[in-house]
């Protein structure tokens, strides 16, 4: 007997962890190297999250892996939503105010720690753009 299966097809929700890394009134960002996404946008660093990994511990990885330090994960100051056609993607931003060793490019094509005044000159990914007020407000 043929069994009639009702697939539902569901949109995708990528979940993604970013830095929001601060220093002496400043925040840092990376520019997103050519070939990725996004390229030559800057951008918090962070990224996806692994399957059974934590937020906090993708983060940390992310910031190891990115910048080479080992850092200490703070609160989630917010969470804010975007797509990309038909994929969403949920972001985690997190305060990190602690970290071992000196922060160095090890995947963007640069790094630069602005103020809030400069963040909101440079070019951002549209997610970014969309709620940098909300970012702002928790510089
Ligand atoms: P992979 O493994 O190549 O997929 O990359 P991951 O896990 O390093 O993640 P990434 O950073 O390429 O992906 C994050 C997605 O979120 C990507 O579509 C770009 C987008 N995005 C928008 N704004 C930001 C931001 O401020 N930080 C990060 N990390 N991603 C952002």
């Amino acid at each position: 007997m043929a069994v009639n299966k009702v697939v539902k097809k569901r949109n995708v929700w990528i979940p993604v962890v970013a830095g929001l890394i601060r220093r002496q009134g400043k925040v840092l960002v990376g520019q997103r190297p050519e070939g990725a996404s996004l390229a030559g946008t800057w951008e918090f660093p962070g990224g996806k999250i692994e399957l059974s990994e934590s937020p906090e511990e993708a983060l940390a990885r992310e910031l190891k892996e990115e910048l080479g330090v080992d850092a200490e994960i703070g609160p989630l100051k917010f969470v804010a939503t975007h797509t990309y056609g038909k994929t969403g993607i949920l972001f985690l931003f997190y305060d990190v105010k602690f970290w071992k060793g000196q922060i160095k490019t090890q995947q963007h094509l640069d790094l630069r720690w602005v103020t809030p005044k400069e963040l909101e000159k440079l070019e951002l990914p549209e997610a970014n753009s969309k709620f940098l007020k909300q970012i702002l407000e928790v510089l």
